[in-house]
């Protein structure tokens, strides 16, 4: 993890928009990781705790409160706050893999970029709440629209949540920076196309693991 501080545990993040397949490949990388021995925490944000999870509802019920853009941040800043002082570093400082589904990067895509928050701002109050934790490996997964479209579809009908709900032009300018942000930080961050079969895109997300964290591949 990159703060300044050592802790002997590695720290995954997986990221990109709705339906890239995230949630799929945080699994398949935690069966992987477990099953070479190694001691795996999965989370998820928002969330993670239950302060975390309530903010969660908060901010993510469709039929909720239409927040501002600076109070969304610092909802999703303060939810991420408590999950990283009472899950992620204990379990970075006991040794663990911790693998998590989104974190400071989805807040820079949805809640920054051209015409939203600047970065500068978002990173400051990741600084306050969370004393600046990075992690060591982002995955960033892509697919096309139409796929990402495709598969929620399929799994969820018409239903989504307040953010995922926005129209497609948002979600187009959140791939861009996303993509901006990976150009950016091409150490930390690794580009996947995640329009394969769900194998095929956990064998190179495995590879991309091996390569920069050295796990046996
Ligand atoms: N948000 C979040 C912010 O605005 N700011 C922030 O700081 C943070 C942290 C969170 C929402 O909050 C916003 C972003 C989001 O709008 P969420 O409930 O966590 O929302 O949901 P998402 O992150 O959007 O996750 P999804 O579940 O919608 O998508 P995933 O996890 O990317 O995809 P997954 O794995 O669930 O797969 C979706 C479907 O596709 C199938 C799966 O079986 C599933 O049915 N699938 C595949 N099918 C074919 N081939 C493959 N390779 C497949 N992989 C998965």
């Amino acid at each position: 993890m990159t703060d300044g501080t050592e802790a002997p545990g590695r720290f995954i993040t997986f990221e990109g928009g709705e339906g890239v397949g995230k949630s799929t490949q945080v699994r398949l990388l935690a069966d992987w990781l477990e099953g070479q021995g190694k001691d795996v925490l999965v989370t998820r944000e928002p969330g993670g705790t239950p302060g975390a999870e309530a903010i969660r509802a908060l901010l993510l019920d469709p039929t909720g409160t239409d927040w501002t853009l600076p109070a969304e941040a610092l909802l999703f800043a303060a939810a991420r706050a408590d999950h990283v002082a009472r899950v992620i570093r204990p379990a970075l400082a006991r040794g663990a893999w911790v693998i998590c589904d989104r974190f400071i990067d989805s807040t820079r895509a949805y809640q920054g970029g051209e015409g939203a928050l600047p970065d500068e701002v978002i990173l400051q109050l990741h600084k306050v709440g969370s004393g600046g934790l990075l992690p060591d490996l982002t995955v960033l997964l892509e697919v096309s629209p139409q796929i990402a479209a495709r598969r929620l579809l399929q799994r969820d009908g018409l239903a989504s949540d307040r953010i995922g709900g926005r129209d497609a032009r948002f979600h187009a300018r959140v791939a861009h920076r996303f993509a901006e942000m990976a150009a950016a930080e091409p150490h930390r961050f690794a580009r996947i196309d995640g329009g394969a079969v769900a194998e095929a895109v956990h064998a190179a997300v495995r590879a991309c693991v091996a390569q920069r964290l050295g796990s046996k591949a």
